[in-house]
C-alpha cells in the first residue's frame, strides 16, 4: 500500500514542482502573462489532500496548478490555459488563477480571497439534498481566514450540517504580511473548533496530510457534517511573480527548505524501501517529458477567437445586448 502511494505521491509532487519551475521560465520569456502564483514548497498539502479526498467537488484559490494536476486534469490543457490559448482548460480565458474543469468536479481557481468558501458550502448543501455522501473539499490560505466570508461559511456549514472538508494551507503569509500582523488568532484551527472537529497537520509530510484527510473524509461520510484541517506549510517563492518575497529572511526560507516536502518523501521512501533510486529516475524522466510536451502543445495552440469574448458570460440578457 505505501509503495503504491509513495509512487503516486512522488509522481504528482514532482510533476507539480517541475511544471511550476517551467511555468516560471515561460513567464520570464513572456509566454505566460498576467498573474502567476506558484505552490513550490506546498506540494505535500496539495497532493496529499486531493489524492486522499478522491472523488468530490474541489474548490480552491488561485495557487492551484498542483491541485489541478493531482485531480488528473491533463497537464497540456493546464499549460495551454496559462499561455492563454484556446485549447486551455478554461478556453484560454481564465489564465493561471481560473483553472476550471466541471467534468472533473474542479471548480477553481478563484482570484478573490475566501470568495470560494461559501461556494463550497453551497455545493456541499446541494450534495446533501441529493443524498450523496461524497462531500466537498475546500482549500484556502491562512489569510483567507481573516475574511468575514470565512466565518459566515463555517457557521452555515455547521448549522446546516453539510459534508465539507475545510482545509487551510497555513504558509504564514498573506502576500507580504506575516500571520502575526494580520490574525488575532495565530493557530488557525482555533477559529473553527467551536463549529466542527479540527486538527493540525505537518503540511510538509504528504503522508500526514493524506492520513488526516482520510480521517476527515470518514467523519464527513459517516455524519454528513463539516471538518477542519490546518496544514502547516511554506511557499518557497514569492507570493506571485510580481513579488520577490524579500520581506522574509534568507534564514527563514532556508529553514523551511530543509524540510522540502519532496526531499522528505524521497528520504523516507528510500529508507522504508517504498521507492528505489531507479524508480525515482524513471518518474523524473516521465515528468520531464510531460512538461516539455505541455509547453510544446501550448506554444503550438491557437489564440482564442474573437467570438469567445461573448461566450461563458454569466448574464441572462447578454445575448440581447451584445451584438
Ligand atoms: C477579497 C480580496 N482581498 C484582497 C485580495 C488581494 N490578495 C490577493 S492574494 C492575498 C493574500 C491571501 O493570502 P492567503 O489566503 O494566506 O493565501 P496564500 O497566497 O498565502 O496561499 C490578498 C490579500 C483579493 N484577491 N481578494
Amino acid at each position: 500500500m505505501s509503495q503504491t502511494l509513495a509512487e503516486k505521491f512522488y509522481y504528482f509532487m514532482k510533476l507539480g514542482r517541475e511544471f511550476e519551475v517551467r511555468c516560471k521560465e515561460e513567464y520570464l520569456k513572456g509566454n505566460i502573462s498576467g498573474f502567476l502564483h506558484l505552490a513550490i514548497g506546498e506540494e505535500a498539502v496539495h497532493v496529499g489532500a486531493v489524492v486522499g479526498f478522491g472523488k468530490g467537488d474541489l474548490f480552491c484559490p488561485y495557487r492551484e496548478h498542483v491541485l489541478a494536476l493531482a485531480r488528473g486534469i491533463d497537464p497540456k490543457l493546464i499549460m495551454a490555459e496559462l499561455f492563454g490559448k484556446a485549447t486551455g482548460v478554461s478556453k484560454g480565458k481564465g489564465g493561471s488563477m481560473h483553472l476550471y474543469e466541471p467534468k472533473m468536479d474542479f471548480y477553481g481557481g478563484n482570484a478573490i480571497v475566501a470568495a470560494h468558501i461559501p461556494h463550497a458550502v453551497g455545493a456541499a448543501y446541494a450534495r446533501k439534498l441529493m443524498g450523496e455522501k461524497a462531500g466537498v473539499l475546500c482549500i484556502f490560505g491562512d489569510g483567507a481566514t481573516n475574511n468575514g466570508t470565512f466565518f459566515e461559511a463555517i457557521n452555515m456549514a455547521s448549522l446546516w450540517e453539510v459534508p465539507v472538508l475545510f482545509l487551510c494551507e497555513n504558509n504564514y503569509y498573506a502576500i507580504g504580511t506575516h500571520i502575526s500582523r494580520s490574525s488575532a488568532i495565530k493557530e488557525i484551527h482555533l477559529k473553527a473548533r467551536d463549529y466542527m472537529p479540527t486538527e493540525v497537520v505537518d503540511g510538509m509530510d504528504v503522508f500526514a496530510v493524506y492520513e488526516a484527510v482520510l480521517r476527515a473524509k470518514a467523519y464527513i461520510e459517516e455524519y454528513g457534517k463539516p471538518y477542519f484541517i490546518e496544514a502547516i506549510t511554506y511557499r518557497f517563492e514569492g507570493h506571485s511573480m510580481a513579488d520577490k518575497g524579500d520581506y522574509r529572511s534568507p534564514r527563514e526560507i532556508e529553514m523551511f527548505k530543509k524540510r522540502d516536502p519532496i526531499k522528505l518523501l524521497v528520504e523516507r521512501s528510500l529508507k522504508e524501501g517504498w521507492l528505489t533510486e531507479e524508480q525515482i529516475r524513471i518518474i523524473d524522466q516521465k515528468v520531464e517529458a510531460i512538461v516539455e510536451e505541455s509547453v510544446q502543445f501550448a506554444l503550438s495552440s491557437p489564440e482564442p477567437s474573437e467570438e469567445e469574448l461573448y461566450t461563458d458570460i454569466y448574464c441572462g440578457v447578454c445575448s440581447d445586448v451584445i451584438p
